[in-house]
């Protein structure tokens, strides 16, 4: 087979010079430019280039200056070349057109790549956790879906207590006993009074649910982290050291605490745990409501009642729990005046805790 070098020398051959006597001789020769184009990876400059190109060629050197009877049949032949030249040009660039655009500028610098991160109320309900491990306390976890029993009645909320309306309590489908979702972490604390003696040292990290309309406070889901200590001899004393370590655990040293009296079923007494307020040190501002204390948690020396329930004999042990909202922590710890923040997944939040 010629070469290209071949075949545009002898396209450059003027007509008279060729000698072709027959159609025949015609059609073979043209068959030599229709072989090299089926072989190679035609350019489009040296088969249809406007000067040098074959097809141009042998239309300037053959074709005009040829007879008047060999025209038709030499001009037929001629742009068959030129549409099978076409052909081959445009499936050859189509290939080539993706390994084009592939090319990238390797002088750029490189895109940044995204790490994953610790959700920050997670990084939170651990640093909690964490806190309480040191103290020798374990983690437990338990069942979402509960029943009535577990959730309120062995929790001294029996039926038609008042508590029970204040928990807006989301009730999952007919049947008895009727299943709801948990609105604290307390049955799991139950369940392990009764499957293990004391004593009990444990920390409840969970999800928990309330049916609440969302807002910057509320949300229909939510975390809470409650602790249970049982053993003899345990009293108030025990509570409020281990709270007073907890707090300036997490807040710092220099936070103050107090125990203000409350009420909850579970628990005789009970109390809230206040700390001076971590963004004006006590001295009033818009966060603490000018009271200079800001409330962290719930807690109390564990109710009579509830051993019983669990299973335990009140006369031989005593204990003392406590529940915090995890979100409410996460909103006092980055100074977010929205829970809302921490379920929208905003990247420009998120991307701080990296
Ligand atoms: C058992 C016995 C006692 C857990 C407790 C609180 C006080 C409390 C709230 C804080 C904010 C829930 O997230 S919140 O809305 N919790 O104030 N929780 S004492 O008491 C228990 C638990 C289990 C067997």
């Amino acid at each position: 087979m010629k070469t290209e070098a071949e075949l545009a020398s002898w396209a450059a051959t003027p007509w008279p010079e060729l000698g072709l006597a027959t159609p025949e001789a015609l059609e073979a020769s043209l068959g030599e430019f229709d072989a090299a184009l089926a072989a190679a990876r035609p350019e489009r400059e040296a088969w249809l280039g406007r000067k040098r190109g074959l097809v141009t060629l042998i239309n300037q050197n053959w074709l005009r200056l040829a007879p008047k009877e060999w025209k038709p049949a030499l001009g037929a032949a001629l742009n068959a070349l030129r549409l099978r030249a076409e052909e081959r040009l445009a499936a050859t660039e189509a290939q080539a057109q993706p390994a084009a655009t592939a090319w990238e500028d390797l002088t750029l610098p490189g895109r940044p790549a995204l790490a994953a991160a610790m959700h920050p109320m997670l990084a939170v309900r651990d640093e909690i956790t964490d806190i309480f491990l040191r103290l020798g306390y374990t983690v437990a976890d338990g069942p979402e879906i509960e029943t009535e029993y577990y959730n309120f009645e062995a929790l001294n909320i029996p039926a038609g207590h008042p508590a029970r309306d204040e928990h807006d309590t989301l009730y999952v489908g007919p049947g008895l006993p009727q299943h709801l979702l948990r609105t604290h972490t307390s049955p799991v604390q139950v369940r392990i009074m009764q499957h293990q003696p004391p004593p009990v040292r444990v920390i409840v990290p969970g999800r928990v649910y309330r049916r609440d309309t969302p807002d910057a406070s509320h949300s229909p889901n939510f975390h809470q982290i409650e602790g249970l200590a049982v053993d003899r001899g345990l009293h108030l004393g025990h509570l409020k050291g281990t709270l007073d370590h907890f707090a300036r655990a997490f807040f710092g040293p220099g936070v103050a605490t107090r125990l203000r009296p409350s009420y909850f079923p579970f628990t005789e007494p009970s109390a809230e745990l206040d700390v001076s307020c971590i963004f004006c040190q006590g001295s009033g501002c818009r966060t603490c409501k000018q009271s200079g204390w800001i409330e962290v948690l719930g807690c109390g020396m564990v109710d009579p009642a509830v051993f019983r329930f669990a299973g335990y004999d009140p006369a031989e042990v005593s204990g003392f729990a406590f529940g915090m909202g995890i979100e409410r922590l996460t909103m006092l710890r980055y100074d977010w005046n929205d829970v809302q923040r921490q379920y929208a997944g905003d990247l420009r939040d998120l991307e701080q805790f990296r």
